[in-house]
């Protein structure tokens, strides 16, 4: 099966595309979206600033999905994904963080990329949990792959108890 879980920081990962948890301004934030943005260089977030408004500060909805150039990373491209903030689940959380990784492969596919690499999406500050939202991320993934086995996915966690739960729910499928 082409989904392998690691422990990496996602900067370093030389693929086709990393994928960001973004907020909808696209703007920058916290955790890998910091990071990612610190890496990138300030190119990335004047790239993120020209992507339109759909709404006011709004430039990707929960669980869409938008592209820029990976400038100073190893990765050639990043796909930028606002996951839902965890409310109890009962807020269609699960759907929106399907949509997610669905979206992302989508814009992957339109450009023509195949090696992608997706972080915790919703797993930090968004407060999903994330035994939950591994099996999402994970069937959602596998369920793409079965229309494009040319994928090459891999989730990449940040620490080694976050690769074990993902690890666990790609075991369970
Ligand atoms: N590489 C891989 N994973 C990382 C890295 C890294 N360098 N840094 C953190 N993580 P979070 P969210 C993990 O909070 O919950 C931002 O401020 C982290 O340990 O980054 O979707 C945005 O702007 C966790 O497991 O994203 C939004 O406002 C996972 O990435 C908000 O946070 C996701 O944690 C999005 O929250």
């Amino acid at each position: 099966m082409l989904i392998s879980v690691i422990t990496a920081d996602i900067t370093t990962l030389a693929v086709d595309a990393i994928v960001n948890a973004a907020n909808e301004t696209l703007l920058g934030g916290g955790g890998v979206d910091g990071a990612i943005h610190r890496a990138a260089g300030p190119a990335l977030l004047a790239a993120c600033r020209r992507l339109p408004e759909v709404s006011p500060g709004v430039r990707c909805p929960t669980g869409e999905a938008r592209i820029t150039p990976g400038f100073a990373l190893p990765a050639a491209r990043v796909i930028h994904t606002v996951g839902p903030v965890w409310r109890g689940g009962g807020h269609g959380e699960p759907a929106l963080l399907g949509n997610c990784h669905r979206n992302v492969l989508l814009l992957a596919r339109e450009h023509g990329l195949r090696r992608i690499a997706f972080p915790a999406i919703s797993c930090g500050v968004y407060g999903y949990p994330a035994p939950l939202a591994a099996e999402v991320a994970l069937r959602t993934l596998h369920e793409s792959l079965a229309s494009d086995p040319a994928l090459e996915l891999t989730l990449c966690c940040y620490s080694e108890p976050m690769r074990a739960v993902f690890q666990d729910a790609l075991t369970s499928l």
